[in-house]
């Protein structure tokens, strides 16, 4: 039986170990710039199997938060770059989450002011985080306005474009396309965010239709075994639903079989929060199933929520890779301690989201006995 800290081949990436660090958003990159504290932090986590980063937007339309960054200018791809080396200075792998927020912003976000886009003219009910004057705040996100079946291409492009860089100018070794977490592509799934009445809106196949534009093109430009994928079936976060996901995401997985992903990432549950959602069941076994039946040789990645004991079940029961998320927030030697059973540093709220180094940068490793 595979253990957490067996080695595993997944892709073109090897890791020493199955834990990775789930992408956790930190809005400590202003101006959408990696700073040298980022580079720093990721640094301090390398001996994960794999790191991902934060969610980081592919374009300014993409952007839907303060302070978090991005990859399409100059700037950003040099920040990146210093993040990238220090990760490998460290002997570790990192691939960058590749995200367009949709209907998740504010006009204050977003270029000349303008209404974030959706697949549908829906506003969600969720809030973003804005910084102004050096003071941060939640509101309310701003009405969308659809996008026209013309400017699809034009986002597909811009998927594209920040994976060929992510890859060839800032040094990561992969990308993970954000499909999860109501956001643009899982906003074109799902049913209550997409009322389209054209080829990607209505049956399955067409609320999948971008999201698997998304994938070739980012395949067709690092290679599948460079790009993994995030799903959240179920997750009510950020406002979305679907009426039936168990047939939507089973088609996802079996249209990304051929592509020869390194991964697939799965939220069990609602993100951050509760692994079982009572009026939300969803079957995860029949989803990595449907996958493997297709011929999907993917590393399946399980996240949401997993402590020691219930990473080593879910590989006994066929995962992977576990991704833990709040603990290498506070735990920046997560797997040695994982691995000594040692304690865990509890994670500060407070500092989750913007600052500087205090509850980022400072969180102490256990001491190491010479
Ligand atoms: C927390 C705060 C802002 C964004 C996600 C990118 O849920 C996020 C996110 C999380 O995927």
């Amino acid at each position: 039986m595979p253990s957490l800290f067996d080695p595993i081949q997944v892709g073109k990436l090897h890791l020493p170990n199955r834990i990775a660090m789930a992408p956790l958003t930190r809005n400590r990159a202003p101006g959408a710039i990696p700073t040298p504290l980022m580079a720093e932090y990721y640094a301090q986590r390398a001996s994960a199997g794999l790191l991902i980063t934060e969610a980081t937007a592919i374009s300014a339309q993409g952007q839907g938060y303060a302070d978090v960054p991005g990859l399409y200018g100059t700037e950003q791809l040099d920040g990146w770059k210093q993040v990238t080396q220090a990760v490998h200075a460290r002997d570790g792998r990192i691939v960058v989450q590749l995200w367009h927020v949709g209907r998740v912003s504010h006009v204050d976000l977003q270029p000349e002011g303008q209404a974030p886009v959706a697949p549908s003219a829906i506003a969600a009910h969720t809030k973003t985080y804005l910084i102004k004057d050096g003071v941060g705040s939640f509101v309310a996100t701003s009405e969308p306005r659809a996008l026209d079946p013309t400017e699809l291409p034009g986002i597909v492009h811009d998927y594209r474009h920040a994976a060929r860089h992510a890859v060839s100018t800032c040094g990561f070794d992969g990308v993970e396309v954000h499909g999860a977490n109501g956001y643009l592509l899982d906003q074109f799934l799902k049913t209550g965010a997409n009322k389209r009445t054209d080829d990607y809106g209505g049956r399955i196949e067409n609320r999948a239709r971008l999201l698997l534009e998304v994938m070739r093109a980012v395949v067709g430009e690092v290679g599948g075994g460079r790009t993994g994928v995030r799903l959240s079936p179920v997750t009510p976060a950020n406002d979305v639903e679907d009426e039936n996901p168990q047939p939507l995401f089973e088609y996802v997985v079996r249209e990304l079989a051929p592509l020869g992903l390194a991964y697939i990432h799965v939220i069990e549950g609602a993100t951050g929060g509760p692994r079982e959602i009572a009026e939300r069941p969803f079957d995860y076994a029949a989803l990595r199933n449907a996958y493997r039946s297709a011929g999907g040789k993917g590393a399946w990645m399980v996240n949401n929520g997993y402590d020691k004991a219930m990473a080593e079940a879910a590989l006994a029961h066929g995962a992977d890779l576990v991704a833990f998320g709040k603990a290498f927030i506070s735990n920046p030697d997560l797997v040695e301690r994982l691995r000594a059973g040692a304690q865990l540093n509890e994670w500060d709220k407070a500092t989750f989201y913007g600052g500087g180094a205090k509850g980022y940068t400072d969180y102490p490793a256990l001491k190491k006995t010479a």
